[in-house]
């Protein structure tokens, strides 16, 4: 028998690809997910003044086995009643757009809700701990924090309709604040298939940043599909970088074991050969890209220790020149 877990009041913060995937996978287990409308955006979908009442079907179209759909409850974001009924917000907007889409729903939340960040790259960790712990004090608030990473993939197809393109490993953990329920983690770790619970977590958000500082900015540049990375050509920059990423997080406190790290890069360009990565399309679509929360992100956390990290803001600096130009075309 399925187990359920119908008291656990759970909203997910940005509805692209990930955010519906996670939200179909909890939906199969308890009822209820709500999708939390972004404060920062306004979309054709969420502009109409009847979403309060809209609980519209999604379309999950997974690897294998039949479509399904679950109702999403929408959560508009000045809608206090509601935002102070939850338990758990799953914040899957991109790095940049987290301080933005979480900022104004602080205030309302209740004091044992918890946050868990899923997003490509780090940063927003830092700039949120000092105002939960803000907000928590002067608010009487007692928020925790948790952060993880997800190597699943999908693609919105509709603004309700997502299909999953790939299985891979999620790992989640503790940040801060308050330790999230054991009924939640448990509830998180059954819907979420090839997920684990890790402590520390930073460690396995490091290897997971090492991944996308080595492959997402160089198949940018070059304009290709992960795969041309396996080219001996492209190894000494590779290693190079990963050599960068090894030191600073030395000072951050983490061992990074560099022969590993490099196998799991050239494993993961092997795997993903065909795949073109986030950061290619960002640029093949005219989007801003994630490079500040991911070699950007390596930087600013190697100057605090006076660190240079030179091959690292040669490959950002390139990124930055492509990315506008793609967004003014
Ligand atoms: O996470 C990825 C991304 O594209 O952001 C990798 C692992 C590089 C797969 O494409």
């Amino acid at each position: 028998m399925k187990p359920t877990y119908s008291s656990e009041k759970i909203a997910i913060l940005g509805a692209g690809a990930i955010g519906q995937l996670v939200f179909h996978q909890l939906s199969r287990l308890t009822q209820g997910v709500a999708l939390i409308l972004r404060p920062d955006v306004t979309t054709s979908t969420h502009s109409s003044k009847s979403t309060k009442e809209l609980e519209p079907e999604l379309t999950f179209l997974p690897l294998s086995g039949e479509a399904e759909q679950h109702q999403a409850r929408l959560i508009q974001a000045d809608d206090k009643a509601a935002l102070k009924e939850l338990d758990l917000i799953i914040v899957c907007v991109k790095a940049y757009q987290v301080q933005g889409a979480l900022t104004p729903l602080l205030a309302h939340l209740k004091t044992s809700c918890h946050l868990l960040l899923l997003h490509n790259g780090l940063g927003p960790h830092l700039e949120l701990t000092p105002l939960l712990e803000g907000k928590g004090l002067h608010l009487g608030l007692n928020l925790g924090l948790s952060l993880g990473t997800t190597s699943q993939g999908a693609i919105k197809q509709a603004p309700w309709q997502v299909k999953q393109t790939g299985t891979g490993l999620t790992q989640l953990g503790h940040h801060a604040g308050t330790e999230m329920s054991a009924s939640l983690k448990q509830l998180l770790l059954h819907a979420i298939p090839d997920s684990q619970w890790c402590s520390p977590i930073l460690p396995m958000l490091w290897q997971k940043l090492a991944v996308n500082i080595a492959i997402n900015p160089l198949t940018a540049i070059l304009n290709s599909r992960n795969g041309e990375l396996a080219k001996p050509q492209y190894r000494k920059l590779i290693l190079a970088l990963l050599d960068e990423v090894v030191t600073v997080a030395k000072h951050e406190g983490i061992e990074l074991e560099k022969a590993a790290l490099t196998e799991r890069v050239f494993s993961v360009i092997k795997l993903t050969a065909n795949n073109f990565s986030s950061m290619h399309q960002d640029i093949h679509h005219g989007r801003k890209t994630e490079i500040d929360a991911i070699n950007g992100y390596l930087i600013k956390r190697a100057k605090s220790y006076g660190l240079s990290t030179p091959k690292n803001e040669e490959i950002v600096n390139k990124i930055i020149v492509l990315e506008s130009k793609a967004t003014a075309d």
